[in-house]
C-alpha cells in the first residue's frame, strides 16, 4: 500500500452528505486516511459505512463535536491536516419543532471545533454550510457576498456558524473555507427530507405530504456533485473564502412529486395537501460563477441524478425499512401524524 500522506477529519460523516464524501475520497486519494467523528444521532447511521469498517484507512469514533474534551483529545493524538465539518442537525421541521440541539451542535459545536484548529493549527477548516442561510429569494441567484437572510432556527444556527468561522479567519487567521450548496438528494438520505421521504411513502403504498400550494422552489444538486465541488475547494479554494455550489436545477415541489410519482407509476391521489411549515422559504436559488471559475460545474443532470436516486431506494429497502419502524416512526407519530 501506497504510504499515507493525509489525514482528515470528518465531522458527521454518519450522515447523507458525509457518508457519500467519505466514500468518494476513499475511492479518489488511496493515500488519505479518514477519521470520521459522528455522535450518531437519529440521523446518523453505521449502516452507511458498514462496507468499509474494515479498511485500514478509515477509523470511526463516536463523539459530539460539540464536548471540548473529546475535540481536543482527537486533534492531539490523530494530527488531522484537514477538518471537513458536515456535523448538524439538519432538519428544518425538527430545529422549528425544537431547536436547542441546533444551537448546541450548529453552532457551539463549530465554536469548540474553531477553538481546536486555534489550538493544534491544521492546514485547512471546511465549514459545510447551505444556501439556506440567504434565506427566501424573491428573484435573481444570490452569490457569495448577498446578505444572510435566514428564516429558521435551523438556517439562522447555520449563518451563525459561517459568522464564527469568518470570525476566527479575520481574527485568529485560521485557514477557514465555507461551501454554500442547493439542496442535496441521492442515496443515504434520511427519510424525513421531501424526496427520500415521498420515495419510501409511495413504496409502502402511503400518502405524500405536500406542504401549502406546493409552489415553493428549491435548486437542486445531486450529492456527488456536491462532494466534488467541496473536494474542489478544499485542494485549490482559497482560504477565507465562500464558494457557492448552486445546481442550477430549480424546482417547485409539486414537479418534484410528479416526477416521483410517474417514476413510481403512481397518480396524483397520493397526494396529501397539509398545513404548510411555519416561515416556509418560497425559494431558493445560489449564483455559482465563483466555483465555475475555479473548474466545477455539475455533471448529473437532475433527471439522471433522480433516476439514480429512486433505483438506490427500491434497491435499498432494507435500510430505509429500518429506519422508518424505529426511532423515526416514533418521531413523526408524535409530532406529525404522517
Ligand atoms: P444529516 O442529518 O443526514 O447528517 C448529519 C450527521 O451529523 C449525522 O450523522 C449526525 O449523527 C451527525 N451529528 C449531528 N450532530 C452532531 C454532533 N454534535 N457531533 C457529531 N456529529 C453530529 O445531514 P446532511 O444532510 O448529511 O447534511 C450535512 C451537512 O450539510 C450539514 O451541516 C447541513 O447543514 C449541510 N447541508 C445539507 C444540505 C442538504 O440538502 N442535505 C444542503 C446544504 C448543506
Ligand atoms: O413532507 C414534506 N413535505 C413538503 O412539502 C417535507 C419534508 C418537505 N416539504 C417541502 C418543504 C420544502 O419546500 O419540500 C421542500 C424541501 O423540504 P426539505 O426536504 O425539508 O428540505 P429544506 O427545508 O429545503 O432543507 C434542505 O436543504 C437545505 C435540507 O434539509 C437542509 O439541511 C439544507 O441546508
Amino acid at each position: 500500500m501506497a504510504k499515507l500522506n493525509k489525514t482528515i477529519l470528518i465531522t458527521g460523516g454518519a450522515g447523507f452528505i458525509g457518508t457519500n464524501f467519505i466514500h468518494y475520497i476513499l475511492e479518489k486519494y488511496p493515500r488519505y486516511r479518514i477519521i470520521n467523528l459522528d455522535k450518531l444521532t437519529y440521523a446518523g447511521n453505521l449502516a452507511n459505512l458498514a462496507d468499509i469498517s474494515n479498511n485500514s484507512r478509515y477509523q470511526f469514533i463516536k463523539g459530539d463535536i460539540a464536548d471540548e474534551t473529546t475535540v481536543q483529545r482527537i486533534f492531539k493524538t490523530k494530527k488531522p491536516q484537514i477538518v471537513v465539518n458536515f456535523a448538524a442537525e439538519s432538519h428544518v421541521d425538527r430545529s422549528i419543532l425544537d431547536p436547542q440541539a441546533f444551537m448546541r451542535s450548529n453552532i457551539f459545536g463549530v465554536y469548540i471545533l474553531l477553538e481546536a484548529v486555534k489550538k493544534y493549527g491544521i492546514g485547512r477548516f471546511i465549514q459545510i454550510s447551505t444556501d439556506e442561510v440567504y434565506g427566501s429569494v424573491a428573484k435573481g441567484k444570490p452569490n457569495e457576498q448577498a446578505r444572510l437572510l435566514p428564516s429558521s432556527p435551523y438556517s439562522s444556527a447555520k449563518a451563525s456558524a459561517d459568522l464564527l468561522c469568518q470570525s476566527y479567519y479575520k481574527t485568529f487567521h485560521l485557514p477557514i473555507l465555507i461551501t454554500r450548496s442547493s439542496n442535496n438528494f441521492g442515496p443515504w438520505q434520511y427519510p424525513e427530507k421531501l424526496i427520500p421521504l415521498f420515495i419510501t411513502n409511495l413504496l409502502e403504498n402511503k400518502p405524500i405530504p405536500l406542504y401549502g400550494t406546493g409552489k415553493n422552489i428549491r435548486d437542486w444538486i445531486y450529492v456527488i456533485d456536491n462532494c466534488r465541488g467541496i473536494d474542489l475547494v478544499w485542494h485549490k479554494g482559497k482560504i477565507g473564502e465562500i464558494y457557492n455550489l448552486g445546481g442550477y436545477n430549480e424546482k417547485n415541489n409539486l414537479e418534484i412529486t410528479n416526477v416521483i410519482l410517474d417514476k413510481l407509476n403512481k397518480n396524483k391521489s397520493w397526494i396529501k395537501r397539509v398545513a404548510d411549515r411555519p416561515g416556509h422559504d418560497l425559494r431558493y436559488a445560489l449564483n455559482n460563477q465563483k466555483i465555475r471559475r475555479l473548474g466545477w460545474k455539475p455533471i448529473y443532470s437532475f433527471a439522471k441524478g433522480m433516476r439514480l436516486t429512486i433505483d438506490w431506494y427500491q434497491q435499498h429497502q432494507d435500510w430505509w425499512t429500518k429506519i422508518k419502524s424505529g426511532v423515526y416512526r416514533q418521531y413523526y407519530k408524535k409530532q406529525y401524524k404522517k
